[in-house]
């Protein structure tokens, strides 16, 4: 059941799209608090859980902390960060009570979750206008199901968007990118698409490229694609200022930019130099900036990423006038540790400075709203204004979008990566624990940077991620300019990323299907292990393993030098560890405790009983996939059924029940059989008995 309190006058943010009755009884089991300011508190036992926020630090269970929700270009997740990228305000309690909480509100808001004491949740929006809503049901999958059908249903990527994904910052060049597709084809390691970072564009202005290093850029996007590769472009928030560049130009003209107090243009340096940045919660500006896309579209583009868009501030005129005038002063002093740190901080200040984001306003179809009030609302926007023109311009196509600033309400329109992790190992574990919380949070078409944005990747690393990687929707390699090159080439013998990535292919009809029915049925992808135990004490303790689609369950190996993991199983479970896509070891394993030796060319995955697992043959790109043949992995005593979602990967028929194939296992003369319309080569059959 959900039901909605509302406060003040909030703002609609478009977060969700069934409208409901606001409740007039008190906010149970939240207790609102006005002293000494407007919050929600809830006194929790020692044993409650908390789930949630989506693109959030640290665990699973988010208790013992305080998270920001303020959508921040941070690229050092470090542990005491308090707030990244995304801004999704959804917690669920699990304890003495059961309770799914969203807090729809587009400005700052606090979650401590028992860091000033141990035993009180606070919710702290910063203004008293908002809609809070309390979701109860039978079990933590049924919340999150009413939470996710009161927000709509997830965007739904192409199918090309299950292959691989290159990308780095610096690829300077048509050439460089021809070099890279040309060593992954070499070493037979498949991929299915390249991102270009802004080294495309002509002086980072978006919807423009660079005509030297891109020459003929239709010509080069069919050249690629006839290797099966798509190219991804990126797309900034910030728009350049320079005379006569059009979008520059229009902007300005039809007042399409954010303003100043005094009616003006806000002014912000970020690549390009001095920028505007659109007003994206405008509904003009949305459709303007949207139809920009079309450049791209038409030269055969089908995909796109939106970055910078929290927005990202270098530093804004005002503000760099400040600190450069503090620099001149302190020539003549002599200055001592406060005046001196006082000057630096007036620097490494310049960014994203609360300053700057109360300085600016947007016009939202008649209403002026101060941009720190409505911060979170941006990324969702741009995002909006793309997903809304591709609506237009191609309604029966899926177009890849993902962004890194986000709310929810824009997984109605693109997914999102998280945005600049580094190449620590720390990041692995942390990618791991975000991915059931992004879920929850309607965000399916997702993933982390593999490999690590920042700092430089080693070998043992990148396969370790992968390993991980290849179970995400969005599995990209990426990486930032100076860092040292980490695609899968990179680290002598190839044959290891081969096979791993091999596996994602093989597996991909099987991910597939179930990101489909997950975005269909409002489910998750990866949930953690007390979604499915919820009777397993020990299960709720484990953060480092997941469900994973109909009846998998994943254990990623994320420390160096391991040769293993310890694993929990919270059932007896057939262990199936893959070196490559057809080699294969088998165990069954009962309930509890184990150490599993996993070595740096392997992948790990449990399967439960009465399950059964398709994969098809491994391919260089998903053009090529074979979707009638496949060989079924099974662990069975009883007849049971696996649904596989089949279509053309791109139309947007979503719903057609003959997309919709079952791989049934049925009772024939006493024997277990696989029955289906498919050709099944092989049958890989396990049971207890066995
Ligand atoms: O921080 O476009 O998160 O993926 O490579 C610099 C350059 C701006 C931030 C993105 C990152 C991208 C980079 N961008």
């Amino acid at each position: 059941m959900i039901k909605k309190y509302t406060y003040g006058e909030p703002l609609q943010t478009g977060a969700v799209v069934d409208i409901i009755p606001a409740a007039t009884e008190s906010i149970e089991p939240l207790e609102l608090k006005t002293e000494p300011q407007f919050c929600f508190e809830y006194t929790m036992t020692d044993d409650d859980i908390v789930y949630g926020l989506g693109e959030a630090n640290r665990g699973i269970n988010k208790r013992g902390y305080i998270y920001t929700s303020f959508c921040t270009d941070d690229p050092s997740h470090t542990e005491e960060k308090r707030s990244l990228y995304g801004a999704h305000n959804f917690i669920i309690v699990d304890g003495y009570d059961r309770f799914g909480v969203f807090v729809d509100f587009p400005g700052k808001v606090t979650f401590d979750i028992g860091y000033t004491d141990y035993k009180t949740l606070t919710v702290t929006p910063d203004e008293q206008n908002v809609d809070v809503y309390i979701i109860t049901g039978d079990s933590l999958n049924d919340i999150v199901k009413q939470f996710r059908t009161l927000i709509g249903r997830s965007y739904i990527a192409p199918r090309w968007a299950f292959g691989f994904q290159q990308s780095r910052w610096g690829y300077m060049c048509a050439d460089d990118i021809r070099e890279v597709v040309k060593n992954y084809r070499e070493n037979g390691i498949p991929l299915d698409a390249v991102n270009l970072d802004i080294d495309y564009m002509e002086k980072y202005k978006d919807f423009t490229v660079d005509e030297e290093r891109f020459p003929n850029f239709d010509e080069f996007v069919q050249e690629m694609r006839n290797q099966g590769i798509r190219l991804i472009p990126i797309i900034d928030a910030g728009v350049k200022i320079e005379d006569g560049y059009d979008v520059y130009v229009e902007g300005v003209r039809d007042n399409h930019f954010c303003k100043t107090a005094n009616g003006q243009d806000f002014t912000a340096g970020v690549w390009p130099g001095r920028t505007h940045f659109p007003d994206f919660l405008n509904s003009d500006t949305r459709k303007w900036f949207g139809e920009k896309y079309k450049f791209l579209l038409d030269k055969g583009i089908e995909g796109f990423w939106n970055d910078m868009n929290e927005p990202a501030v270098f530093y804004s005129d005002k503000g760099l006038r400040e600190a450069l005038q503090a620099a001149k002063d302190a020539e003549t002093q002599d200055l001592d540790i406060n005046s001196f740190f006082a000057l630096k901080d007036k620097f490494t200040g310049l960014s994203n400075s609360m300053n700057d984001y109360s300085s600016f306003y947007h016009n939202m179809d008649g209403t002026v709203l101060r941009h720190d009030k409505v911060h979170n609302l941006y990324g969702y926007n741009m995002t909006k204004a793309a997903g809304e023109a591709f609506k237009t311009f191609e309604p029966n196509k899926r177009i890849l979008m993902y962004s890194r600033s986000s709310y929810i309400g824009m997984h109605r329109y693109g997914g999102i990566w998280t945005g600049d992790n580094q190449s620590w190992w720390s990041h692995i574990l942390l990618n791991i624990k975000m991915m059931p919380s992004l879920n929850m949070c309607g965000f399916l078409y997702t993933g982390a940077d593999l490999g690590g944005f920042g700092s430089d990747c080693t070998r043992d690393l990148l396969l370790r991620w992968l390993a991980f990687g290849i179970f995400k929707p969005l599995m990209r390699n990426h990486s930032a300019l100076g860092t040292r090159n980490q695609e899968c080439f990179r680290f002598g013998d190839t044959t290891d990323f081969k096979n791993i990535i091999s596996i994602r292919y093989s597996m991909l009809p099987y991910i597939y299907s179930e990101y489909m029915k997950a975005s269909l049925e409002n489910t998750m992808l990866f949930r953690p292990l007390s979604f499915d135990y919820p009777d397993d004490a020990f299960a709720a303790r484990v953060e480092d393993q997941l469900m994973f689609g109909d009846g998998l369950m994943i254990t990623p190996v994320y420390t160096q030098n391991a040769k293993g993991r310890y694993v929990y199983l919270p059932e007896d479970m057939l262990y199936i560890k893959f070196t490559s896509p057809t080699q294969r070891k088998y165990a069954l394993m009962p309930k509890g405790n184990h150490y599993i030796d996993v070595a740096l060319n392997e992948v790990p995955l449990f399967m439960r009983k009465n399950k059964l697992l398709p994969l098809c043959r491994p391919t260089d790109c998903t053009d090529n996939i074979d979707d009638s043949t496949f060989e079924v992995i099974a662990y069975a005593d009883k007849p049971c059924e696996y649904i596989l979602y089949n279509d053309d990967g791109f139309s947007t028929d979503y719903d057609k029940p003959e997309h919709f194939e079952p791989i049934s296992i049925k009772e024939e003369n006493g024997e277990l059989k696989v029955v289906s319309n498919k050709t099944i080569v092989r049958v890989s059959m396990f049971n207890l008995n066995n």
